[in-house]
């Protein structure tokens, strides 16, 4: 008879295509959970409980407004686990007519998803994810053509199609990027407010149950969980950063501090990905602030860069460059992943520290993914299908549409230059300026050699020596490249030495 809808995890959201002239006396839709999307990496608990939770509320409020849902829940006996096997169950059960879902938001599952029709012998409707800002056809006219993609251009083209920060065909304050004043470290004495928690209610606690039960050897604490796991709640989250924390968000959006894991940030990338909250929705709602004198327009700007630009930037660079993007490995790294990624020992505080708090929140921001921990498996050469799949697992914001391209490209340079002009390699030096970490650190930031040495410093100077040729065509790598050149040879070689022992003890 009528439409079965399919509604995946992360697509949680009342305007979603797929659900577009729904009609509740015929058609059904269908939301499965499987084991196979639990388990293809080691998501973090905390991951899996957000996106089970979500569709389980989500599903009630469909239900609620009459619409027949048909959601199988990771332990119904007769469950499959895994999409395929669900959607032919779900077809054998409803006999649909046709079958509709909205493009998903990973190479894998849209080849999952390609071959259904063939299954089931029912047609499928792919539909376009248009909860985003930039459609696939819109990016792919800016990209064609073009060598680089550059974000920031991107952004301004993005900036003059939404109105967004204009003040006619002007950026507002006359300056399209305010990122230059948003790079201080964070003063003493001055304490970010906490975001706001979100407890779990009985759906989410029987969620969790379930998850520490069937995977609670996964990396991480499910028990702190409090993310947003509906609508209300994403946008009650979001007006609490708007309030507390957005005015000093763009000044210290690049600053990290021991024991301060979230600092001015907003944490809605969980719930902007899950579909629980609208990504037009936050930047209006920051424009607002502004415009009524609540917040600077360089925390502003920055705000609504990350959503406007950089966010709708690597879901285009995704989609655009996929499936042959993951593949890369510029770098020609090997290395497989330290054991302190996964919580083991470590002497470096600011891993340990980003790691720690990355298993109490399945939450790190910006900085600490793109300058500690990714920092440091650009500079040791990991494995770039390890690290990416790392990542993957651990953040709870984390798709593979919006991680890939943040970790492959952004921090470990592995697509070469696509995403990034140069790769973002730094020594101690950096982490020290924008964070406390090494003052509780067993090793001295400001050496680079003997058994206190920073592990970054000449892991960096390794790493330049590394790739000096290939780096040699790239006019943004001179600088380091002239300050190695007029080095002493003897200590080169020395710093080299120091990094290969230590890099000998991470395979070891
Ligand atoms: P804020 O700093 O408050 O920023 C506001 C919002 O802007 C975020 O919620 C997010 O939606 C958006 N945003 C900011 N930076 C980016 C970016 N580089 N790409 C896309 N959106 C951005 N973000 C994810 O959502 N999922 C991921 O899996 C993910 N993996 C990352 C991996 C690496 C190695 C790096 C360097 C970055 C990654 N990011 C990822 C981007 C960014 O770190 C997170 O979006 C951010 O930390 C989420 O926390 P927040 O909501 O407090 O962000
Ligand atoms: C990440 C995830 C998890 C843990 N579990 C499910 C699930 O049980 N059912 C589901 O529909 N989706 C799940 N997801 C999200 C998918 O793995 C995948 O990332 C998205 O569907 C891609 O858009
Ligand atoms: Fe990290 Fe080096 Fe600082 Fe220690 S000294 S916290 S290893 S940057």
């Amino acid at each position: 008879g009528g439409t079965l809808r399919v509604v995946l995890g992360d697509q949680c959201s009342r305007g979603l295509s797929a659900l577009r002239d729904l009609d509740p006396a015929t058609d059904t839709v269908l939301m499965m959970e499987v084991q196979a999307e639990c388990t293809y990496v080691p998501h973090h608990p905390q991951k899996i409980v957000l996106v089970l939770s979500a569709m389980r509320h989500f599903a009630r409020a469909l239900a609620a407004r009459g619409v027949r849902v048909d959601h199988v829940p990771l332990d119904d006996p007769d469950n499959t686990q895994s999409f395929a096997g669900e959607v032919a169950r779900a077809v054998a059960r409803h006999r649909p007519a046709q079958i509709v879902a909205t493009h998903p938001g990973e190479w894998r599952v849209l080849t999952d998803m390609q071959g259904w029709e063939a299954a089931t012998g029912v047609p499928v409707e792919i539909r376009e994810d248009d909860r985003f800002l930039c459609s696939l056809p819109r990016f792919r006219t800016w990209a064609a053509g073009r060598k680089q993609y550059r974000m920031e251009f991107f952004y301004r083209e993005m900036r003059r199609e939404t109105g967004l920060l204009m003040e006619g065909d002007e950026p507002a304050g006359g300056q399209w990027n305010y990122d230059a004043e948003n790079r201080s470290a964070l003063p003493k004495g001055l304490v970010p407010p906490p975001p706001r928690r979100f407890p779990p209610d009985t759906i989410t606690r029987e969620v969790m149950a379930l998850v520490a039960h069937r995977f609670g050897a996964h990396f991480g604490d499910v028990e702190g969980f409090a993310w947003p796991v509906t609508a209300k709640d994403a946008t009650a989250a979001l007006d609490a950063f708007i309030t507390d924390r957005l005015a000093l968000f763009g000044d210290y959006q690049d600053a990290m501090a021991a024991d301060q894991p979230t600092m001015f940030h907003a944490l809605v990338s969980t719930s902007l990905n899950a579909g629980l909250l609208d990504p037009m929705e936050a930047c209006r709602a920051a424009e607002k602030a502004w415009r009524e004198g609540r917040a600077p327009l360089n925390a502003v700007e920055g705000f609504i860069r990350q959503i406007l630009g950089w966010r709708e930037y690597v879901r285009g660079i995704y989609w655009h460059l996929m499936p042959g993007y993951a593949e890369g490995n510029a770098l020609d790294a090997h290395r497989p992943l330290p054991g302190f990624y996964w919580g083991g020992p470590t002497t470096m505080r600011c891993i340990e520290q980003t790691v720690a708090q990355t298993r109490d929140l399945a939450y790190a921001h910006h900085i600490q993914r793109l300058m500690v921990t990714g920092n440091f498996a650009l500079l040791a050469g990991i494995a770039p299908a390890e690290i990416n799949a790392w990542y993957l697992a651990v953040y709870a914001d984390a798709f593979d549409w919006v991680e890939l391209p943040n970790t492959h490209g952004m921090a470990i340079h592995a697509d070469g230059g696509v995403m990034a002009s140069k790769p973002y390699a730094a020594s101690g030096a950096y982490i020290n300026r924008m964070s406390d970490y090494c003052g509780s650190c067993t090793h001295d930031v400001k050496q680079s050699a003997g058994p206190r040495a920073c592990p970054f410093n000449y892991l960096y100077w390794d790493f330049i020596a590394r790739h000096a040729d290939r780096f040699t065509k790239n006019p943004r790598m001179a600088m380091p490249l002239r300050t190695l050149a007029k080095m002493d040879p003897k200590k080169v070689a020395a710093l080299r030495a120091e990094a290969a022992r230590f890099l000998a003890t991470l395979d070891g």
